[in-house]
């Protein structure tokens, strides 16, 4: 019996390449065919087949909330009838724009795009005017969205030149990239180094999120911010994951990092596509039409994604509810490394806030080498077991999952009996 998901998918793949919107949605990484879904409720998602999911996706971290938060969806409601686009200034961008300043005082000024990918390449635009300079850096394992300059991988020994990650980038671009490992001090004052003076921005996910989430070790983001201040090169925080996810303030909350610039996305859209980039005035006063960098874009403020991002961020500073959700994923993540040692899995986990990875990993994943070093065939076949038993994980091993403030702690102990029983299952 063929799923509505596999007939859909079929057309699809006729339609689309590879059938999907994004990459990582077609489940090449862990094998089957991807789930078409329907509707989503709170901590619950649905495929066009009537399958109740457990979400740990949740959009790839926009859903803090959850799915169909009715305030949302009521905020949202009222703003539909009254418009959706007017490609001129509104109320609610200013007052967006009012909060995510207040929440990251390194934010002075802030525009709103669509992606976190327009997002990351305007804030490099603005550093590679503001300084002159052509290179960038950016870390090995760490994703901001497919801008040209940022899709590169390393080039072969240490913080040498970058190599195009894809085709269609132009080496010589490439080129201007220097990729560094993530966490590695020493690696980086070589490339500051062999680089002197010559870097326009430093971008750095302050949490990695993209290799699965790998946390920063201690002394890294300090390091990477004296030597940024002492080189004269901006950097750049890409919080679009981190961004009112692991604090309200962020990464640059936790670790206290003063970055030049930072990144938005996800969750300031409250599920509808937003972006945003800012940082200190006397960088983003170079952004037209006040100086002479260039960025627009039609819907960028958009009255609907501005109205769930207001929400959303409104809901997020109820008291108590990032210490419900540190509870929860710890809770989560705790059972499943004892579900994972009962079952002789061996499992390795970081975490931050409410977005966290398991790698099955022998060791602790503390860089993109060490990811990589993840048995992705036995991640593979634990998220298909988890599927079949109803909760959802990111189909790859290199993604951040992440709880929302609708998850229970019966949800909790549900996705840990499953978790269990798909341990078990890789142990024939
Ligand atoms: P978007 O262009 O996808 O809105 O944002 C790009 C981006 C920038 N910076 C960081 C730190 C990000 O995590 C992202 C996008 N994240 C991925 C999840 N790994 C989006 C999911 C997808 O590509 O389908």
């Amino acid at each position: 019996m063929t799923s509505k998901s596999q007939e859909l998918f079929e057309r699809a793949q006729r339609l689309m390449p590879g059938g999907v919107n994004s990459p990582v949605r077609a489940f090449r990484a862990v094998g089957g065919h991807p789930i078409f879904m329907a509707s989503g409720k709170g901590a619950t998602i649905v495929d066009v087949d009537g399958k109740s999911y457990l979400d740990y996706v949740l959009s790839w971290g926009p859903l803090i909330l959850g799915h169909a938060h009715p305030e949302v969806v009521e905020a949202l409601v009222r703003v539909l009838e009254t418009g959706t686009s007017f490609g001129a200034c509104t109320p609610r961008e200013v007052e967006l724009a009012e909060r995510i300043c207040e929440a990251y005082p390194s934010i002075e000024r802030v525009r709103l795009v669509n992606s976190g990918t327009e997002a990351t390449l305007s804030a490099l635009r603005v550093a590679r005017a503001a300084t002159g300079r052509d290179k960038i850096l950016k870390f090995e394992g760490c994703y901001h969205g497919h801008g040209d300059s940022l899709l590169v991988k390393a080039g072969s020994g240490v913080a040498t030149l970058g190599l195009p990650d894809s085709p269609g980038v132009p080496r010589a671009l490439a080129e201007l990239t220097v990729t560094v490992p993530f966490n590695h001090i020493a690696a980086l004052e070589e490339a500051f180094r062999v680089h002197r003076r010559q870097l326009a921005a430093a971008i750095v996910e302050p949490v990695a999120g993209n290799m699965g989430v790998v946390l920063p070790r201690p002394g890294f983001l300090e390091k990477l911010r004296a030597l940024t201040l002492e080189q004269g090169t901006v950097l750049i925080f890409d919080e679009v994951m981190t961004g009112f996810r692991v604090a309200y303030g962020g990464a640059q909350q936790l670790y206290k990092i003063d970055p030049d610039m930072t990144t938005l996305g996800k969750i300031i859209g409250g599920g509808l596509p937003v972006g945003a980039y800012g940082g200190k005035a006397w960088l983003m006063d170079l952004v037209a039409p006040v100086g002479p960098v260039y960025q627009a874009g039609t819907l960028s403020g958009n009255p609907l994604a501005v109205a769930a991002g207001l929400k959303t961020l409104e809901i997020l500073r109820r008291p108590g509810l990032y210490e419900r959700l540190d509870w929860l994923t710890e809770k989560l993540v705790t059972g499943l490394l004892t579900e994972a040692a009962g079952a002789g899995t061996l499992l390795t986990a970081n975490r931050a806030g409410s977005m966290f990875t398991i790698f099955f990993a022998p060791q602790p994943v503390v860089d993109y080498a060490s990811a990589q070093k993840a048995d992705t065939a036995a991640y593979g076949l634990f998220f298909r077991l988890l599927l079949e038993a109803g909760v959802y994980f990111p189909p790859s091993q290199f993604e951040a999952a992440f709880v929302s403030a609708s998850h229970s702690e019966g949800d909790m102990a549900t996705t840990r009996h499953a978790a269990g029983l798909a341990f078990a299952g890789l142990h024939p």
